[in-house]
């Protein structure tokens, strides 16, 4: 169940409401269970717009808004009907009886009575809000148009258009009010106790699994539902693939690890990116390249603040990195011509924001009218330059080789500036030595006594 009150949620669809066109209506599905194996299916997850405007936890349920030409815009709730026998196998279900006082929507119906309520509504309202990426709720709602036309209560012409909700609600979602901002930072502090204690679990001769169930034992200890996303775990040349996932390998002294995580809380994510070394010690090119990412993660986070955009602080980190990068050696200058020609892309291919919310890559334009999306307080982003220097990567010395840093940290954009929400996992490389000693100490007595 969700922590906020039902007002919040009744504002929501107020404020989505306040957004639409007069004669529409709004059609938001829950998200659907998953079949993992058989007969046993992926723990649920609710869908994220679904979740924003009703809190609601279950699957197979749909919230319809209704914003007539006059009159209060009406909220209704279908969802499945209580049946004590099944619920004894599947689990508590609300059931329409109890979902007005609970979720504080106008109406409750069985989910059974959707179709036929549908029916009604579209020959009632001239444009339906959904999810057009939705292809099976689009085809859907197609099927209940045709229906509703061949029962002839009016001619095609007049039958209600389909829009996207898409971007309305995105726009809604972009902008966390103070009490998500209050759980993003649970999120965020949550995830950041997970990555402290998976850097003080870390020595040679364990396996990246092993740092991924110190992450998510934490973030399951400490109230979250458990990783937001994949859990990335890569020490070694490993930590040069982007989206790795396997966290097979052994760690091993002298080798960095990268760890891409993050934890869920109350639907909002958190998510952090730290790079270590696997023995608690940088090496020196290990060092210098660590030194830049942090130069350019440090950069970008002062230039967040109302007004800045995204691309214009992508622009300053690729001017960072690609700078450091010549001066290391890495890559050939002048400079602006490296930049011009894209050269850095061999070692930072991928940009170094998006927006956080209750989907770790949140909705959100980046772009409007051709331009940036000017910052605004109460949006909060990510800042996760990188540096990856493949194995087999002929054209720089061997020392470099294999090498691959990530340094990512969650950003609120506040009224003056930005708050980060993940400062409390360290990412200066002398405070993660000393963090590492204590753990280095520990780890040895623990072995000796089991
Ligand atoms: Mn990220």
């Amino acid at each position: 169940m969700t922590a906020l009150p039902i007002a919040s949620f009744q504002a929501r669809r107020a404020a989505l409401a306040a957004r639409l066109p007069s004669s529409s209506l709004v059609l938001v599905p829950a998200a659907e269970l998953a079949v993992r194996s058989r007969d046993t299916e992926y723990p649920f997850r609710q869908d994220s717009d679904f979740w924003y405007l009703t809190g609601f936890a279950e699957p197979e349920a749909v919230l319809v808004l209704i914003k007539p030409v006059q009159g209060p815009v009406k909220s209704h709730l279908f969802c499945l009907p209580r049946d004590p026998a099944q619920e004894i196998w599947t689990g508590y279900r609300l059931g329409p009886e109890r979902a007005v006082a609970s979720l504080g929507v106008d109406q409750a119906a069985p989910l059974h009575e959707l179709d036929a309520a549908m029916l009604g509504w579209l020959s009632q309202v001239e444009q339906v809000f959904l999810t057009l990426n939705d292809t099976a709720l689009t085809q859907r709602l197609l099927a209940w148009r045709q229906q509703a036309l061949q029962r002839g209560r009016r001619n095609a012409q007049v039958v209600a258009q389909l829009s996207d909700l898409q971007p309305e609600l995105a726009a809604l979602r972009q902008i966390k009010s103070e009490e998500e901002i209050q759980l993003m930072r649970r999120a965020a502090a949550i995830s950041a106790t997970g990555h402290l204690a998976a850097m003080q679990a870390c020595a040679p001769g364990g396996y990246e699994y092993q740092l991924q169930a110190e992450l998510e034992y934490s973030f399951k200890m400490q109230g979250a539902a458990g990783p937001a996303y994949g859990s990335i775990v890569g020490s070694g040349a490993n930590a040069c693939i982007l989206h790795y996932v396997e966290n097979s390998a052994p760690l091993q002294a002298g080798d960095l690890v990268l760890i891409d995580a993050g934890a869920e809380y109350q639907g909002y994510a958190g998510d952090i990116t730290r790079t270590f070394p696997v023995s608690g010690q940088f090496s020196a090119p290990q060092l210098a390249l660590y030194r830049l990412v942090l130069k350019a993660n440090e950069l970008a986070i002062s230039l967040v603040r109302p007004g800045a955009d995204l691309e214009a602080i992508h622009q300053r980190v690729i001017h960072c990195l690609t700078e450091g990068l010549i001066e290391l050696g890495l890559l050939a200058g002048p400079l602006a011509q490296a930049i011009e020609q894209e050269t850095y892309k061999a070692f930072y291919m991928h940009g170094t924001s998006h927006w956080l919310g209750l989907d770790v890559h949140d909705v959100g334009a980046y772009r409007q009218q051709g331009q940036p999306v000017p910052l605004q307080p109460g949006m909060v982003l990510t800042i996760e330059p990188g540096l990856y220097i493949a194995p087999d990567a002929a054209e720089v010395e061997p020392q470099w080789r294999g090498i691959g840093i990530r340094i990512e940290d969650d950003v609120l954009v506040t009224a003056t500036g930005c708050e980060v929400l993940t400062e409390a996992v360290p990412k200066d490389p002398e405070a993660i030595e000393a963090l590492m000693m204590t753990r280095s100490k520990a780890k040895e007595g623990c072995h000796q006594a089991c």
